[in-house]
């Protein structure tokens, strides 16, 4: 831990230093994410906006340094409030604010309008991916947080996740009872496999300790993180399955070719820098950049065969409604749980159908684009709440009713062995081994892999579930994607008005559907598609593309499928 050392001439001289170039800046889907070459004047005004945010909430928060699923010319920055989620909208606009802010007095004069009275020392918990930029971005930080007067936790190179876990654990009023602190990175690495142990320890039927699980980490911070975890978890059973980590940073270029975007954007598999053979054919999971995504995959009769976000939202499901039954069956007195899922415009039409139509859980939300979107409805609408993007970002979070009807359960079941006391169990369980602060690749690859070996099911198993509509992603450069407005859940495009009026057509067309967005991660504008055939939504995705070209002023060429 950093001590503070309070300097206004430090954090004067930080600010000459660095002045904000013409480019306005916005705090995007996940944070500021940038060329790393204009990023510095951002890294010392999220170090004051860090401090103020600890200042106004009297509690430890979070900085990260990444571009997660970005090549490796970008570079970015988020903020984690006290309860270890993305920090909320209104600290947003503080941040947007200081970040466009060129008047230095100005600045310094709104720092003074946040100050307290009160002793209270303001901590920063710090964390960087492996980009060659982030140590001195993060530095950068560091330095202006420290002159500001915080207190610095520095984690060093660790996932996204682990941060915000962090930054949760080190709060403890903000972590439910059920899970036991663990606020650094041995107590995250040990609570992980210790959850995943004892959720493994409730099934006594079949556990495929054969193939290992290939883990393609995107040559980014996952890495060297997996491989800690594996180890966590072969020290508490040398048995177990083995993980295959692969793709080490430097082996091959961060997130290209490789990584949970490549993999599930290209629907294609991952080039393994460091393998001498093809491994695709294996059971596959690929993370990204910072490790807060993953998607499963392997290739059979030279077809890939991808398990995204959705589905992986479809199995806990499924999964979570299972053992609720179960629990309910022998403790019928039980209040009820709303169990609901969230997904994004992104979800596979099929998987939304599959929701409906087989599982039927409580409720099935569609919420904009981007975790701080999904997570905030997960827990505005469900007790237990599923989110994921079909991306492969996502977690469970449960609220105070769960915990309420578990601590109920337990009275009940108490010294009873039935069916009902291994589902208490289970889902016991669960809140420590899922991030209840963000979705979490490593835990995500844990609890996927314990639920198909306590259900016995094989990776074709858990495909067949159901079969995706065929789709296709794009992007188109435009000169300024934000004449873009959609609304609220990016569904559609309300300006340029034209637009939607011909996307409905397109789609009309095809029998498919289409929707345009304005990225908040990267230059571009997003295109989705997706249609009863594989060439008619190629059809719809260069059609959709075109008419983004057209009308919102694209530049180059407008890609064809
Ligand atoms: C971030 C967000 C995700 C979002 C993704 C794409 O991911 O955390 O929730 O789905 O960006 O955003 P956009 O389409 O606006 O570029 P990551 O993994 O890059 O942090």
């Amino acid at each position: 831990k950093l001590p503070p050392e309070v300097s206004p001439e430090k954090l004067l001289q930080l600010l000459q230093e660095h002045p904000p170039g013409d480019t306005f800046l916005n705090y995007g889907t996940a944070g500021f994410r940038y060329d790393a070459a204009i990023l510095s004047p951002i890294m010392v005004r999220v170090g004051i906006v860090a401090t103020l945010r600890s200042w106004q909430k009297q509690a430890p928060v979070g900085v990260m340094v990444t571009a997660s699923h970005n090549d490796e010319s970008y570079n970015g920055v988020k903020i984690a409030d006290p309860d270890g989620g993305m920090m909320t909208s209104d600290g947003e606009t503080l941040a947007v604010e200081m970040a466009n802010e060129r008047d230095i007095q100005r600045l310094l004069q709104k720092i003074e309008q946040f100050k307290t009275k009160s002793d209270f020392v303001p901590i920063i918990h710090v964390g960087r991916d492996t980009r060659t930029h982030s140590p001195a971005l993060c530095d950068l930080v560091v330095q202006t947080a420290r002159a500001m007067g915080s207190a610095i936790i520095d984690h060093g190179i660790i996932t996204t996740p682990m941060l915000h876990h962090a930054v949760l654990h080190g709060n403890r009023e903000y972590l439910p009872l059920l899970i036991p602190p663990r606020p650094d990175v041995t107590g995250y690495f040990s609570l992980l496999a210790q959850s995943y142990h004892a959720l493994l320890a409730t099934s006594h039927t079949a556990r495929d300790r054969r193939a290992p699980l290939v883990v393609d980490a995107a040559c980014g911070v996952g890495y060297a993180h997996a491989q800690t975890l594996h180890q966590a978890i072969q020290d508490l059973d040398p048995t177990h399955r083995p993980l295959l980590v692969l793709n080490a940073p430097g082996t091959g270029p961060l997130n290209e070719k490789c990584g949970s975007e490549h993999v599930q954007k290209a629907l294609q598999p991952p080039t393994f820098y460091d393998a001498t053979a093809d491994l695709s054919t294996q059971y596959c999971a690929s993370l990204d950049g910072d490790a807060d995504r993953i998607v499963f995959f392997n290739v059979r009769d030279d077809q890939m065969r991808l398990q995204d976000g959705d589905k992986i939202a479809c199995l806990l499901c499924r999964f979570l409604q299972a053992e609720y039954q179960a629990l309910q069956a022998d403790a019928p007195s039980l209040p009820p749980i709303r169990l609901g899922v969230v997904q994004t415009a992104y979800a596979n039409g099929a998987s939304t159908h599959y929701l409906e139509q087989v599982l039927g859980p409580e409720g099935i939300v569609i919420a904009k684009t981007g975790v701080k979107y999904v997570h905030h409805a997960a827990a505005e609408h469900f007790d237990v709440g599923v989110y994921f993007e079909a991306n492969g970002h996502g977690t469970v979070l449960f609220g105070p009713a769960f915990y309420e009807c578990m601590a109920q359960a337990d009275t009940v079941l108490r010294g009873k062995r039935c069916r009902g006391s291994v589902a208490l169990q289970r889902l016991s369980v669960l809140p420590a081994l899922v991030n209840q602060a963000v979705g979490d690749a490593l835990s995500d690859l844990l609890l996927v892999d314990a639920i198909l070996q306590i259900q016995g099911w094989s990776p074709p198993d858990w495909d067949a579930i159901y079969t995706d509509l065929p789709s296709r992603q794009a992007k188109v450069l435009v000169k300024d994607r934000n004449i873009i407005q959609t609304n609220e859940n990016e569904t559609k495009c309300l300006s340029p008005v034209q637009v939607q009026e011909e996307l409905e057509i397109a789609m009309a067309e095809v029998k498919g559907r289409a929707f345009i967005r304005p990225s908040g991660t990267e230059d571009v504008v997003r295109v989705y598609a997706e249609a009863p055939t594989r060439a008619l939504a190629n059809q719809l995705a260069t059609k959709a593309a075109e008419i983004v070209f057209r009308l919102c002023d694209g530049i180059g060429e407008a890609p064809v499928f």
